[in-house]
């Protein structure tokens, strides 16, 4: 059975109880459940994760490999500054797609740039937690392509 690992960055496990206009009011227990729910009816393993660590994301990214066939990583503000986490994605040779609830693009200077972009299969963003669905989909649609 394929299997996807979700990984959230920091302060990802705040949604829903702060900044609301910008992230919206779901928590990110709405969306693990949203996601397991969609995993299950596409009958793909999903493990659904959260760090504000840094470190502790890499360690996560590295035991991905051997264990899941791709990564949905939004990666939060780690996404515009981390060499460490493009490093990391870079050397499992895992299929990435970099997912965000707001659209980056539409938002400051900084949040411009990504790292992530640079190895990952495409990027979802601007989609609120509706991405997290689509982002699931993409995922199944291009490991399956690439079988
Ligand atoms: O839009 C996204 O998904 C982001 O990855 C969210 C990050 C931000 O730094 C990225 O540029 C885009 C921030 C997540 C912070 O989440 C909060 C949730 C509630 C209250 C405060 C922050």
């Amino acid at each position: 059975m394929t299997s996807i690992l979700i990984l959230n960055g920091p302060n990802l496990n705040l949604l829903g109880t702060r900044q609301p206009d910008v992230y919206g009011r779901t928590t990110l227990s709405d969306i693990e459940a949203m996601c397991r729910a969609k995993a299950a009816a596409m009958s793909v393993a999903l493990a659904f994760a959260q760090s504000n660590s840094e470190g502790a994301m890499v360690d996560m990214i590295h035991a991905a490999k051997g264990t899941h066939d791709g990564i949905i990583l939004n990666a939060g503000a780690y996404t515009h500054t981390s060499i460490a986490l493009m490093d990391a994605v870079s050397s499992v040779e895992l299929p990435v797609v970099e997912l965000h609830l707001s659209n980056i693009h539409a938002r400051e200077e900084f949040r411009h740039t990504s790292y992530i972009a640079r190895v990952a299969v495409g990027v979802i963003c601007g989609f609120g937690a509706h991405g997290y669905e689509l982002a699931l989909e993409a995922m199944a649609a291009h490991l399956e392509a690439s079988a």
